[in-house]
């Protein structure tokens, strides 16, 4: 990625961050904190890395992407909203009965979406059969898959861990966001997950780490990972839950929480206003 498209990529994030908080403000419900913490992995992937047409969802031989962290879906509806999966306009019904843009993303609603997802632990799994069908068809698409570090308590996660090992799944590329909270305190306090690179490697994956709030560090990871052959690759990013909003930063009370009116100005004036 050239250091201006970088530029404008991370130009981009702080314009979905300020979309993440309109829209979470104005419905008041849903969770800032983990939307923001992947903001730039699901931007660099969709931006800059993916195979995908917005004009053609189901393309045969496309790159696939779950957010295995369903709890995630505003950065991922604004992401395909900006991509032009649906118009813009749509993202004010997120949440509401029938819309379109459940709290959760849903495949049978929500053009570009792959997976349902909500319950934590099942994308790994979901995203690696994906890629071994690919496999199978002859085609050489990526699988991407963002998992949250909580959600990699799930013993689901480790099943497909270890099966993707085994069909030596080079084309699944899992992304872990590494913010080191959960929804009801930190990694630490509530299951300490030791040392995640030792583990994954344990498993016979290959690790490459980046900073997850850094587009270029995202994207040299991702072309690091596709040169890998013969075993799954998951890329270790580094993340601060609900980065960009100093109140909101590493804190699992924002995990999902409604933004007051008080809370919505000061946020806004730290993420520089309107976009
Ligand atoms: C199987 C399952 N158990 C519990 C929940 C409730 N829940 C939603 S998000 C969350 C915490 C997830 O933490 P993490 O994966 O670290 O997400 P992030 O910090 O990226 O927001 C929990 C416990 C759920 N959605 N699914
Ligand atoms: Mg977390």
């Amino acid at each position: 990625m050239t250091d201006e498209r970088a530029k404008e990529l991370q130009k981009l994030c702080l314009g979905f961050r300020n979309e993440i908080v309109d829209l979470l403000h104005s419905i008041q419900t849903g969770h800032p904190g983990g939307s923001l913490s992947c903001t730039e992995i699901v931007t660099t992937l969709y931006f800059d890395k993916m195979n995908v047409d917005p004009k053609d969802p189901n393309k045969e031989g496309r790159d696939h992407f779950i957010l295995s962290k369903g709890h995630a879906a505003p950065i991922l509806y604004i992401v395909l909203a900006e991509m032009g999966y649906f118009p813009k306009e749509e993202l004010k019904t997120l949440r509401q009965i029938n819309s379109n843009l459940q709290g959760h993303p849903c495949v049978h609603k929500t053009p570009g979406v792959e997976l349902s997802t909500g319950p934590l632990g099942l994308g790994l799994g979901a995203g690696l059969g994906m890629a071994l069908s690919e496999r199978l068809k002859g085609s050489d698409s990526y699988t991407y898959v963002v998992m949250g570090d909580g959600e990699i308590q799930e013993g689901a996660i480790w099943e497909a861990a270890m099966a993707a090992s085994k069909f030596k799944a080079d084309h699944l590329i899992g992304i872990l966001d590494n913010n080191g909270v959960q929804l009801d305190g930190t990694l630490e306090e509530i299951m300490p997950m030791g040392d995640l690179k030792a583990k994954w490697e344990s498993f016979g994956w290959e690790v490459i780490p980046c900073d997850g709030h850094d587009v270029q560090s995202i994207s040299d990871a991702v072309d690091a990972a596709k040169k890998v052959t013969g075993k799954p690759i998951l890329i270790l990013a580094k993340t601060v839950k609900g980065k960009g909003v100093s109140f909101m930063e590493g804190k699992n009370t924002w995990h999902g929480k409604a933004i007051s009116d008080e809370d919505y100005k000061n946020a806004k004036e730290e993420l520089g206003g309107a976009f």
